[in-house]
């Protein structure tokens, strides 16, 4: 049985149609980027094209960081979630201006946080911290 939801709620990702069927999820690589003082690392990151990946923000710092994408094809893994590709559980939703980026990671102090997607287009996509007043970024290379 296949489950076909458009998402909604943020008009950015209204064209990512999610294919989630019932069942075994694909296995997915796990990506660990630290995030500190220093910036991320590594602060270039190579994945596949229509590969499952979970990248995993862990923040050594004694502050939060984020890990965004403004835009990237890909296509959302699990269930019809419209918030898949985002992790901002302890967020305040005012943060996220006018134009959200489609992948959004938010690691409190000395946490992890993970999202699981599969990129569709090769390509080079900065990532970067979006706090305000922080100038973290690194690459998203996909193959
Ligand atoms: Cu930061």
């Amino acid at each position: 049985m296949i489950y076909r939801a458009t998402v909604g709620f943020i008009s950015i990702v209204l064209s990512v149609v999610l294919l989630a069927a019932c069942g075994d999820s694909p296995a997915s690589t796990t990506v660990s980027i630290a995030i500190a003082e220093g910036g991320f690392e590594p602060a270039r990151v190579e994945v596949a094209r229509g590969k499952s990946i979970t990248v995993r923000l862990q923040n050594t710092a004694a502050q939060e960081h984020q890990w965004a994408i403004q835009e990237l094809p890909m296509v959302v893994q699990g269930k019809a979630d419209p918030m898949a590709a985002h992790n901002m559980a302890g967020m305040d939703g005012s943060q996220m201006g006018e134009n959200p980026p489609q992948l959004h990671l938010v690691a409190p102090p000395g946490q992890s946080t993970e999202l699981t997607f599969t990129p569709s287009k090769a390509g080079e996509y900065e990532f970067r911290c979006i706090l305000p007043g922080h100038s973290e970024k690194g690459v998203l290379v996909v193959r």
